[in-house]
């Protein structure tokens, strides 16, 4: 019998990277279980059988075969798995580390997150039709949160927490480095001294290179967007990737 939990998602998704980061840190084995977002077909977040257990919506979406216990929110789901497997190393047991942990997965919503709508989604999701407004609001909320870790957070302590990295860094790093140069080359983070010096640790966290190797394969989209299928092609290998690594 397959006892291995189960990821609804696609590799591709900065969320869902955050959550098979985590998974591939700590050796759990897992199941991706290729889920499209915003698809009205079975094997989409608009099914409404997916809907029925995951009434967001949206991946990654987490099913425990051995209780049949269902969670969405990249966030909930890391903060979930710490909490059922005792990773106190990346969410702290003492309650005042675990709530600065918190204060920037729950600050990171509409700030850090905002790399996305404001680099990624012009260029590899025109589908999604962003107007010129909502780009720039968003660049303008990323541009302060960029500000914010470089002159705060990274400024105080090596990692965003203290000198630990969290699941904190981990939701963090999935947005920001994605727009480094040796994956889409759509930022340029040189002028930021303290980010800089953190995306390169990060880079060397256990994890990492299986969760992102997606990213590698769709390469630089600085110029040239991304065609469906090079989106697909890059989506198909990271699957690939992670299914003989968790085999
Ligand atoms: N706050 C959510 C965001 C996840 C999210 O935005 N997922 C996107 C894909 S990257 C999605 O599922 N979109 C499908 C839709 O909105 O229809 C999380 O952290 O899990």
């Amino acid at each position: 019998m397959n006892n291995k939990i189960k990821i609804h998602g696609v590799p591709m998704s900065q969320a869902v990277r955050a959550v098979l980061w985590l998974l591939f840190n700590k050796e759990l084995s897992f199941e991706l279980v290729l889920t499209v977002p915003g698809s009205k077909e079975e094997n989409g977040t608009r099914h409404p059988s997916y809907l029925e257990k995951y009434p967001n919506g949206t991946i990654p979406a987490l099913e425990d075969p051995d209780t049949g216990f269902l969670l969405a929110e990249s966030h909930a789901i890391m903060c979930y798995l710490c909490n059922k497997h005792g990773w106190d190393d990346l969410y702290p047991q003492n309650p005042e580390a675990r709530a600065k942990v918190d204060d920037f997965l729950h600050y990171h919503h509409r700030n850090i997150k905002e790399a996305t709508l404001a680099f990624f989604a012009p260029m590899a999701r025109p589908d999604l039709g962003l107007s010129e407004d909502a780009i720039s609001m968003a660049k303008r909320l990323f541009k302060n949160a960029l500000n914010m870790l470089e002159n705060q957070w990274l400024a105080k302590n090596k990692f965003i927490t203290g000198n630990q990295a969290t699941i904190a860094d981990i939701a963090a790093y999935v947005e920001i480095g994605q727009l480094q140069s040796q994956f889409t080359n759509l930022y340029n983070f040189e002028p930021f001294s303290n980010v800089t010096r953190w995306l390169k640790d990060m880079s060397s966290l256990k994890g990492h290179d299986d969760s992102h190797l997606v990213l590698s394969e769709l390469g630089d989209i600085s110029e040239i967007p991304p065609k469906i299928e090079d989106l697909m092609g890059a989506n198909i290998k990271g699957l690939k990737h992670i299914a003989s690594k968790t085999a």
